[in-house]
This record gives structure tokens, sequence and C-alpha cells, in this order.
């Protein structure tokens, strides 16, 4: 078994509170809504590469063959949708992005990451927010391919924000200086997006 992270880092929000909601949020219970902007791509595994770029001292490609062969870890918490829908208890396996980060080596610069799906979805997270056992590329959910329609084959988890940051059939990260608002962002979306606090839209706290 992989290590369990349950995404508490030292005096950081949790972003499991064993059952607890943040505000405004409901349970889906065992439902797993599908939210979906664009067409659906349809992958097939041995297409799937991650790149890590930009602000590094060494950009990297991975496939998810080795992906795969990396230390891997999962993370069993909660995710929060913007829309207000919430799913406790969800269980994801992947890469944590402390190995690949660890691999690409961010220049002291780096400060942003914009996650770009195959698609062309973009999404902004401060680099701080992708450090630290909170954030992975994940091909497995509840030990199974994690499903075309969630992202599978690979997508970006980022549970401690809100779940519009967890870009689906997430092929690029992309370390940056100054902050570049990706799709739902330019659209009104906090940049941000920690549930906690209710950073739903430009202007929240
Ligand atoms: N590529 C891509 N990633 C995306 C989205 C999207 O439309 N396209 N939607 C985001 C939003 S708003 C949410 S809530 C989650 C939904 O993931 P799910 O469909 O697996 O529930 O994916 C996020 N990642
Ligand atoms: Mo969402």
């Amino acid at each position: 078994m992989p290590p369990v992270t349950r995404g508490f880092t030292g005096r950081r929000r949790p972003a499991s509170r064993d059952g607890q909601l943040p505000p405004g949020q409901h349970d889906v219970g065992g439902l797993w809504p599908v939210l979906t902007a664009e067409a659906e791509p349809h992958l097939r595994e041995d297409q799937v590469e991650l790149t890590v770029a930009g602000l590094v001292a060494s950009p990297t490609t991975w496939t998810l063959a080795e992906l795969r062969a990396l230390p891997t870890s999962t993370y069993a918490g909660d995710i929060h949708c913007v829309t207000s829908w919430s799913k406790l208890g969800t269980r994801f396996t992947g890469v944590s992005l402390d190995v690949l980060l660890g691999a690409a080596g961010p220049l002291d610069e780096a400060r942003h990451v914009v996650a770009e799906s195959v698609t062309g979805y973009t999404t902004n997270l401060p680099l701080a927010d992708v450090t630290g056992s909170r954030a992975w590329v994940v091909w497995d959910h509840e030990g199974r391919p994690l499903p075309p329609e969630h992202g599978g084959p690979l997508r970006l988890l980022v549970p401690h924000l809100y779940f519009w940051k967890s870009a689906k059939w997430v092929s690029r990260l992309e370390l940056t200086a100054v902050d570049r608002p990706g799709f739902w962002e330019r659209n009104g979306y906090h940049d941000r997006g920690d549930p906690w606090l209710e950073q739903r839209y430009q202007g929240d706290a």
C-alpha cells in the first residue's frame, strides 16, 4: 500500500476535516458529478505525457508509464466544487507534485503555476499551494483507473482548493513569476479558491 496523506501539513489548513463541510457546501454522497466545460478528449494511456516547464532548472516530460514508476502516494479525503457540491472520503492515487518539482527544480523566481489540459483548459495556482504533499497528478480512483469523464488517464488533484483547480487531462505545468489567470479565473472565479474561506469569485476575501 502506498502511504496515505491526510492533506494536513504543519500549521496549514487541512483539506479534510473529518466529515465537516466548508461553508455553503453539501455532500453528494455516492454520486460524483461530471463538470466539463469543453469536449471530453479520449486519450489512450500510451498517448499521455506530462511536462513540467517554465521557470525550472530542468524542464522534464514523463510518460504515464514513467509517472507510474515514480514513488506513488494516496490522497484520502474530500473534494469541493465551487458549484456547492462536496464529495467526502474520496481516494486517489498518483504522484505528489513534490516528486515532480523535485526533479524539475523550480527556480527562485517561480511563484505561480499554470496547469494546462490537452484540451486547452487552464487554471492557475500559487506554487506554494502545490507543494507540501497537497497536490498530485493521479490516474487511480478507489483502486480503479480514473474514468475518462473525470479526467482519465491523468488529472491534477489539489483537494484543499475548489475542484476547478484540479485540471482534468492535465498535460503541462508551467512555472511562472507572474500570475497568469486560467480559464475560470478569467471568467470571474477566484485566483486561489480556498473552500474554507469561501474564495469563490474574484473579490472574495
Ligand atoms: N480540463 C478540464 N478540467 C476541469 C474542468 C473542465 O471543465 N475541464 N472542470 C473543473 C471543475 S469546475 C471541476 S468541479 C472539476 C470536476 O471534476 P469531475 O468532473 O471529475 O467531477 O474538474 C475541474 N477540472
Ligand atoms: Mo467546479
